[in-house]
C-alpha cells in the first residue's frame, strides 16, 4: 500500500480509503450513486462504470446494482443514456423537461427519465472489475456476479453493436459524435473548431444552474458554450432523437479518438469475458471484430510525427491539432507500429505532458500546459482529472506495463491524498477544482487502494 503520508501531511492510505468509502456511501440515493451531492445529484453513464468500480472493492453485490439501474435505463434501440435522471430530483440542468426524451424519441424508455445522448463505453471495464473481484470472493457473491454477467450480456452485445451501427455507419472504425458532453470532455479544446460552426438559432430560454453550485465560473465552461451545448440538444429533438436522422441533421458531427479507443477496449474485453463464460461462437466473434476494426481506426488517426491520435471533423474533414490526454487514446488500445508507439510514450513522459516541470504532479493534464489552449483552471482546458488518470493506469496494466501503471496509481493517490475528491485539480498548484466529493474519484481511490 502507498504511504501517503510520506507525501502529503492529511490522510493515511487506511484513512483515505474509508473516507473514500464514506462519501459514495453519502452520495448513494438507493439503488444509483449520484455523480455528486450537489452539481450532479444524477447517474452519468460513464461515472456509474467507474462508480461500480470502486464500489466492487466494498460491495460486489452494490456494484450490480449500479449497473443495473444504469442498463434498465438502456433505450431498445440499444443505445445507452449520458444521464439517468433520480426520480423527483431537481437541481441539474438540463433536466428531462429540456431533453423531453419520453416525449419524443420512440426508443426512450418508459419507467424512466434520461438524457438522448451518449458518452464513453467504459462499461465492459466495470464488468469485468466486477467479475475478478467476485471471483476472488467466491461462494454466493461468485455466483451472483455470473448470474450479472449472463442477464446482462445481451445488454452488452446490444450497446457495442447500436455504436457501430449509427455511430460508425461506414465503418471507419471510429465513433461519430454530436455532441462534446458524448465524450465526456466537454468543452476540451479538442471541439472549438466543430463548435465554431454551431451557430445557435431560436433558442428556448434556459437558466444554468452548475454556475450557482460552483461559483468560480471561470472553472465551468462559458455561456457561449453552453448556448451552443443546448442548440444541440434542439437539433437532437428536431428529429426525435433518431440516430440515422441525426447523423444527416447535427450541426456537431466529430470522429472523437477517444471514445473510439475506449470502444475498441471493451470489445475485446467483452470478447474475452464472453469465451470465458461460454457465449456463442458468433456473438464472441463479432466483439473481436469490433475490437479489431476500433483499434485499427484508432491507429489510422496518428500523427506521423509523434504518434498521436487525432480527432477528425465529420463536416470539414479538418484533422484536430491540439495536444489533449485525447492524443493518447492509441495507447489505451494498442495497433500503433511500434517506434510510433515508442514516440506518443515520449510525448506522455515529456515536458509537454508528465514530464512538464512546474507540474505539482507528473500526471496528465487534460490539455498541454504547452498548448495556447490551455486554461489551467477550466473544466477539461487544462485540469488534471483523477478518474482519467485511473482510466491510463488500468489500461497500461492492462497492456502489461506495469510499472508505467503504478507510476500513474502511485501519483494519482498522492494527488487523491488531500481528501477532497474533488472532480478536477489544478495542474501546478495542485489546488481541488470543481465539484468536491465527486464519486468517480472515490471510486478511482478505492481501486487503487484495492
Ligand atoms: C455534462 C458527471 C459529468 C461527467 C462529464 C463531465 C461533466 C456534465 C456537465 O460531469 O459533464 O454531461 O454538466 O458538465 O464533463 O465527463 O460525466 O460527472
Amino acid at each position: 500500500m502507498v504511504d501517503l503520508a510520506t507525501y502529503r501531511p492529511g490522510f493515511t492510505a487506511t484513512q483515505l480509503a474509508a473516507r473514500a468509502a464514506y462519501l459514495l456511501r453519502g452520495n448513494d440515493l438507493g439503488a444509483m450513486t449520484s455523480a455528486a451531492p450537489k452539481l450532479y445529484p444524477h447517474m452519468w453513464s460513464w461515472d456509474a462504470a467507474f462508480v461500480s468500480v470502486g464500489l466492487a472493492t466494498l460491495s460486489v453485490e452494490r456494484a450490480i446494482m449500479e449497473l443495473d439501474t444504469l442498463l434498465s435505463a438502456q433505450w431498445s434501440d440499444g443505445m445507452i443514456p449520458h444521464i439517468v435522471f433520480a426520480n423527483g430530483v431537481d437541481g441539474y440542468f438540463p433536466g428531462p423537461a429540456r431533453w423531453e426524451c419520453r416525449e419524443l424519441a420512440a426508443a426512450s424508455p418508459e419507467h424512466v427519465d434520461t438524457s438522448g445522448i451518449i458518452q464513453p463505453a467504459v462499461h465492459a471495464i466495470a464488468v469485468q472489475r466486477i467479475l475478478d473481484h467476485a471471483v476472488r470472493r467466491g461462494g454466493h457473491t461468485r455466483r451472483a456476479a455470473q448470474e450479472f454477467f449472463d442477464r446482462r450480456w445481451p445488454n452488452l452485445l446490444l450497446w457495442h453493436r447500436w455504436l457501430a451501427k449509427y455511430r460508425d455507419p461506414t465503418g471507419s472504425g471510429l465513433i461519430t459524435i454530436h455532441h462534446g458532453w458524448e465524450s465526456g470532455m466537454d468543452n476540451s479544446p479538442r471541439w472549438d473548431r466543430a463548435y465554431a460552426n454551431v451557430i445557435p438559432g431560436d433558442l428556448p430560454e434556459y437558466e444554468r444552474k452548475d454556475t450557482g453550485i460552483v461559483s468560480d465560473t471561470s472553472q465551468r465552461p462559458s455561456n457561449l458554450e453552453y448556448d451552443r451545448y443546448l442548440w444541440l440538444v434542439e437539433e437532437m429533438k428536431s428529429v426525435r432523437y433518431d440516430p440515422v436522422a441525426m447523423a444527416e441533421k447535427m450541426s456537431f458531427a466529430v470522429q472523437d479518438v477517444f471514445s473510439s479507443a475506449i470502444v475498441a477496449v471493451s470489445s475485446d474485453i467483452l470478447a474475452v469475458l464472453g469465451e470465458e463464460h461460454g457465449k456463442p461462437r458468433a456473438e464472441v466473434r463479432e466483439m473481436q471484430e469490433y475490437a479489431e476494426r476500433f483499434r485499427a481506426g484508432v491507429a489510422s488517426t496518428a500523427d506521423p510525427e509523434t504518434g498521436a491520435g487525432r480527432d477528425r471533423d465529420v463536416r470539414t474533414g479538418e484533422w484536430s491539432t491540439v495536444e489533449t490526454i485525447a492524443s493518447f487514446a492509441p495507447l489505451l488500445c494498442g495497433g500503433l507500429p511500434s517506434v510510433e508507439e515508442q514516440k506518443l510514450l515520449e510525448l506522455l513522459d515529456g515536458p509537454r505532458f508528465c514530464g512538464h516541470p512546474q507540474l505539482r504532479f507528473p500526471v496528465p493534464p487534460s490539455t498541454s500546459p504547452c498548448s495556447e489552449d490551455f486554461k489551467p483552471r477550466e473544466y477539461w482546458r487544462g485540469p488534471v482529472w483523477p478518474v482519467t488518470t485511473w482510466l491510463l493506469s488500468w489500461t497500461f496494466a492492462r497492456r502489461g506495463w506495469v510499472g508505467r501503471a503504478e507510476f500513474l496509481r502511485h501519483e494519482g493517490l498522492r494527488q487523491a491524498a488531500d481528501g477532497t475528491f474533488a472532480e478536477y485539480y489544478e495542474p501546478f498548484t495542485g489546488e481541488a477544482l470543481g465539484s468536491m466529493q465527486q464519486s468517480w474519484t472515490a471510486a478511482a481511490v478505492l481501486d487503487w487502494l484495492g
